[in-house]
């Protein structure tokens, strides 16, 4: 039976990650850092019905020794860095922590690995967010970095240190360059799930309207069920590398918001209005990947459009207010 270790196992992608790996017969740890709200932390895993199936260890990305603590215990197979400080706008609030998290964890993770589980195969979640202000029209893993954002700057870090150590010691460390992924598991600040969430309130009639930032912004959106098969699939090749994962197609905020309104009979424009306040310094205006090399080399590809993902977050909301209100 293989062994994973998974930091940020209670986010979105640590959950169906988990789940994966499960069904797949694995033994799945989880690196759980200390929360004073204990009961919630594993929410997403109780969603997927597995919380009891993951094993915790105690353990924060900035502290090394809590992290070799872990490796020693798991003695892994695989090893997954998820964990970071993910949400973009936060990061120009936060950029030190977001610097620590994000780049220096990955860091201390890769650092970890090396002297604590030397065989382990490492994947470090990269993020198209690195393209920033883009430099080609679609993005592939040849396309130039030029990031927008101190979280884009702290994964760049974190991205080339998985080269590097990849380089240097022969580590079997792969990143993967995930393009936007998406679920009705997506933390609420993030885009897709505030506008799927919106939707389902006003249209129960706890809200009336949506403030939301730039509406012309354009992301290429896939569902995060389909991206960690990718993450996996990575980890079971003979040589590690860096693979974009992408669905090849780019929507406008404004079309997806259009998309969400729609499947519950609602018209957008009467609803969602722009507020300055969701606007950032600098914005990533347009991201497009170029999936080919995950699909020629690991067999993967989206499998879920934009429009069923949106759907199925949207009736998830709905559910879930529904289910509030008795
Ligand atoms: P989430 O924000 O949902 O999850 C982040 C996870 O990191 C949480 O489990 C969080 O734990 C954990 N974490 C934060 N700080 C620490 C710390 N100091 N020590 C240990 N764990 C910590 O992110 P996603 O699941 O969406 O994304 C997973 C990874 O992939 C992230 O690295 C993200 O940057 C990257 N990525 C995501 C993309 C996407 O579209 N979703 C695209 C490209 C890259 P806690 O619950 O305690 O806060
Ligand atoms: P992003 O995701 O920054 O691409 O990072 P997010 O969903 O936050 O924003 C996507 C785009 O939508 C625009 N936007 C708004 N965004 C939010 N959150 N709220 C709004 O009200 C709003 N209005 C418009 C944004 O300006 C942006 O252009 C995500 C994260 O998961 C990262 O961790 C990951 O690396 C990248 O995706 C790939």
């Amino acid at each position: 039976m293989k062994r994973a270790l998974i930091t940020g196992v209670t986010g979105q992608d640590g959950a169906y990650l988990s789940q994966l790996l499960l069904d797949k017969g694995y033994e799945v740890f989880g690196l759980l850092r200390r929360s004073a709200s204990a009961d919630v932390v594993d929410g997403r895993l109780r969603w997927l019905g597995i919380a009891g199936q993951v094993r915790m260890l105690d353990g924060d990305l900035l502290d090394l020794a809590s992290v070799i603590r872990a490796l020693n215990e798991v003695k892994p197979d695989e090893v997954y860095n998820l964990g970071a400080q993910s949400f973009v706008k936060t990061s120009w609030n936060q950029p030190l922590l977001t610097g620590q998290v994000t780049a220096l964890g990955a860091g201390i993770m890769l650092e970890a690995v090396r002297l604590a589980a030397p065989g382990a195969r490492f994947y470090q979640a990269s993020s198209s967010e690195m393209y920033g202000l883009i430099q080609e029209p679609v993005q592939s893993e040849k396309t130039p970095f030029y990031p927008r954002s101190p979280y884009a700057v702290a994964k760049l870090y974190a991205h080339w240190m998985t080269v590097n150590y990849r380089e240097s010691f022969g580590m079997h460390a792969s990143s993967g360059i995930l393009f936007n992924h998406e679920s009705p598991l997506r933390g609420i600040e993030f885009v897709t799930r505030k506008v799927t969430d919106g939707a389902a309130r006003i249209k129960l009639g706890l809200a009336g309207e949506l403030p939301m930032g730039n509406l012309d912004a354009k992301r290429d959106w896939g569902h995060a069920r389909d991206y960690v098969k990718a993450m996996h699939l990575m980890l079971q090749q003979d040589e590690p590398d860096d693979y974009v994962v992408a669905t090849g197609r780019t929507t406008t905020v404004r079309d997806m918001c259009r998309i969400a309104f729609a499947h519950v009979g609602l018209d957008y424009e009467e609803h969602v209005k722009v507020d300055p306040a969701f606007l950032r310094p600098a914005e990533v205006d347009v991201l497009l990947g170029d999936p080919a090399k995950a699909r020629e080399k690991l067999g993967w590809e989206a499998e879920t459009s934009l429009e069923d993902m949106i759907a199925e977050m949207v009736e998830a909301d709905l559910a879930r207010h529904r289910a509030r209100a008795g």
